[in-house]
């Protein structure tokens, strides 16, 4: 790790892997070990400055080798404001997962929305929506426009729709070997309400040529490295999803304008694939005669294994496959792991199932370590793409400790696996059962 891995990276990432050279490179060599006394940095004020999210005035006057309190002092190190609760995975770039706990809602508030970000976004106050302009061209476009978010609301019909969106490397946590990256455990997905114009009619407005396979994006993010020539992130979908009726171009969220870390003022929102199809900060669209090539569209970046492989295998790039539609999940919401029962009252549970492009079939439940289920109630999603809602009221059969699974069927039969899926390099698609831990007392 580098002085830049520092800046690039952000000081939780880099205490979380290596507490004493995270030290050495904030702090550098002269921190004494009995005294504390050192000097900061340059490199690292930057990081410390950009973890507590303000200035440090006192600087000079820290002593060496100190975790500022806002980062040492809770579990939660720091917080974004308006999203309390949420865990923070990182801080630059900004990745904040949200407990399963916090999802019980039917349409995720943006309170409750969980944050990834792969670059820096555009700084809010530079963002005016009353210019943005979303462009339209790539070589399968035949006539390139531009559009004002103004244009494009006046000339498209406005489609609302609740659209799930899951990271691809949700469920990563669990994975061994462990795979770099954030270290998700359940709370990388959502399901809030979009309100935009349908992808499609705004590609064929500007005309789709016979050749067009794939359409990518492009936001208004910036890299880490603040090389202004290179591109965060910009991946894409194939055609038949692009013109999708729930595909979207999307300026509000749960009726508000999209939260300035979720995408404002304009995102593309393609629901039940890994969500970095989903761009933010949407600025321009391009249809392709080809599988989309931007950054982290190729090599390892949201691919699995085409064929299955052992725990730990190193897979050639040529033997990785794209990710489309995410494999059928669900979360038990409420109550939160860890609760306390009166072992004579019935056992209310719930929670939310989602199945990628497909519709959940079946919510089953557990409470004897998955030997026998129970089927809860399941509500029909409110639109294609959206997440369904599940019901169940148990009761257990003696005090002590129990574990409440939920495992959710799709309509193609395809079932959450009770352990973990295929283990494949970057740990994506991990839909293992969620589980509670109760106790009957
Ligand atoms: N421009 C841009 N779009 C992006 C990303 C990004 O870093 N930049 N992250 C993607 C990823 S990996 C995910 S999972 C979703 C997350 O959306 P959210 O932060 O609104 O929850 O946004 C996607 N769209
Ligand atoms: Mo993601």
């Amino acid at each position: 790790m580098t002085k830049k891995d520092i800046v690039a990276r952000g000081i939780h990432a880099l205490y979380a892997q290596d507490p004493q050279r995270a030290d050495w490179l904030l702090w550098g060599r002269r921190v004494d070990p009995v005294s504390r006394r050192g000097f900061l940095k340059k490199s690292g004020l930057l990081a410390m400055t950009a973890a507590v999210g303000a200035q440090i005035p006192f600087w000079e006057n820290m002593p060496g080798g100190l975790i500022p309190a806002a980062l040492a002092a809770s579990p939660e190190p720091f917080v974004i404001p308006g999203r309390e609760g949420l865990r923070v995975l990182n801080d630059r770039p900004i990745n904040a997962e949200t407990p399963a706990h916090l999802l019980d809602d039917k349409i995720t508030p943006a309170s409750r929305m969980f944050v990834r970000n792969n670059g820096i976004p555009p700084v809010e106050a530079s963002v005016d929506p009353a210019t943005w302009s979303l462009e339209v061209a790539g070589e399968s476009c035949q006539n390139p426009m531009q559009f004002t978010i103004a244009e494009l609301k006046a000339r498209f019909a406005h489609h609302t729709y609740q659209l799930q969106i899951e990271c691809g490397g949700n469920g990563r946590a669990e994975f061994n070997p462990p795979a770099t990256g954030n270290q998700w455990s359940t709370g990388a997905v959502a399901c809030p309400s979009f309100t935009g114009v349908r992808l499609r009619d705004v590609l064929e407005a500007c005309g789709i040529k016979e050749d067009a396979v794939y359409v990518g994006y492009y936001g208004a993010d910036t890299h880490l490295s603040g090389d202004p020539t290179k591109v965060v992130i910009s991946r894409g979908v194939p055609m038949a999803k692009a013109l999708r009726d729930e595909t979207l171009i999307a300026w509000a969220m749960n009726g508000d304008d999209i939260p300035a870390l979720n995408g404002y003022p304009l995102r593309l929102v393609a629901g039940g694939w890994p969500g970095s199809v989903s761009g933010k900060w949407l600025k321009k669209i391009v249809i392709r005669n080809k599988e989309h090539d931007g950054a982290k569209m190729t090599g390892h970046s949201y691919r699995v294994p085409c064929a299955p492989v052992a725990p730990g295998t190193e897979v050639p790039k040529e033997n990785m496959c794209v990710i489309e539609s995410m494999p059928v999940k669900s979360l038990i919401t409420f109550p939160q792991s860890g609760i306390t029962h009166p072992q004579a009252d019935a056992f209310s549970v719930r929670g939310h199932a989602w199945a990628g492009d497909l519709t959940v079939e079946a919510v089953f439940v557990s409470i004897d370590f998955g030997a026998t289920w129970q089927q809860a109630a399941l509500t029909r999603p409110a639109n294609p793409i959206a997440w369904q809602h599940w019901y169940a009221e148990l009761r257990f059969p003696m005090k002590g400790y129990f574990e409440v699974w939920a495992r959710a069927v799709d309509s193609q039969g395809r079932s959450q696996p009770m352990v973990l899926p295929a283990w494949n390099p970057r740990g994506y698609l991990n839909n293992a059962c969620h589980r509670i831990a109760v106790k009957a007392v």
